[in-house]
């Protein structure tokens, strides 16, 4: 038995640092943010997907509204949902609200920040400084990991959707 729990054990701290390309974690009042990466552009796109955790530690709710970088023109905060089979995302024009004690992850396929009017390429490797903001915590600043074209997760993730997705 204590080799089976030691074996569990050893398997749980190996997937805490199984993402070399990590990002840090950014402290903003009663949130913490994780996570942040985007995906490479192909040539002459004008728009980029962020994705993020936020979590919020503290006991008020908060909203993250929209964000700003050099690299594009604004950032807007999208959801992509299915709407009658089809994949359609639409801004949320009052944010997205971050309850209390709660996790909130921006992820390909769901809710995400859009780079809009993109002045240049992402490419992977490269750390894109944005802003966001937020209703309490106010502004945050961070980088988004440029990860790979396809890529669905922050790292190490694999493609399994033929789906073309922002
Ligand atoms: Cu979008």
């Amino acid at each position: 038995m204590n080799s089976l729990r030691t074996m569990a054990c050893i398997a749980f701290a190996a997937t805490l640092f199984a993402s070399p390309l990590r990002a840090e974690d950014v402290k903003a009042g009663d949130l913490v943010i994780t996570q942040a990466w985007s995906r490479a552009t192909p040539g002459g796109a004008k728009i980029a997907g962020g994705y993020l955790t936020i979590e919020n530690k503290g006991a008020s709710p908060d909203r993250l509204l929209k964000g700003a970088a050099d690299i594009s023109g604004k950032i807007e905060v999208h959801e992509m949902a299915m709407n009658n089979g089809v994949m359609t995302m639409r801004e949320l024009d009052k944010g997205l609200a971050i309850e209390p004690g709660k996790t909130v992850k921006l992820a390909p396929g769901g809710y995400h920040l859009m780079l809009m009017d993109l002045k240049g390429a992402l490419k992977q490797g490269d750390k894109v400084p944005v802003t966001l903001e937020f209703e309490k915590a106010g502004k945050v600043k961070l980088s988004l990991d440029v990860q790979g074209v396809g890529a669905q997760a922050p790292a190490g993730g694999h493609d399994h959707s033929g789906m073309k997705k922002m």
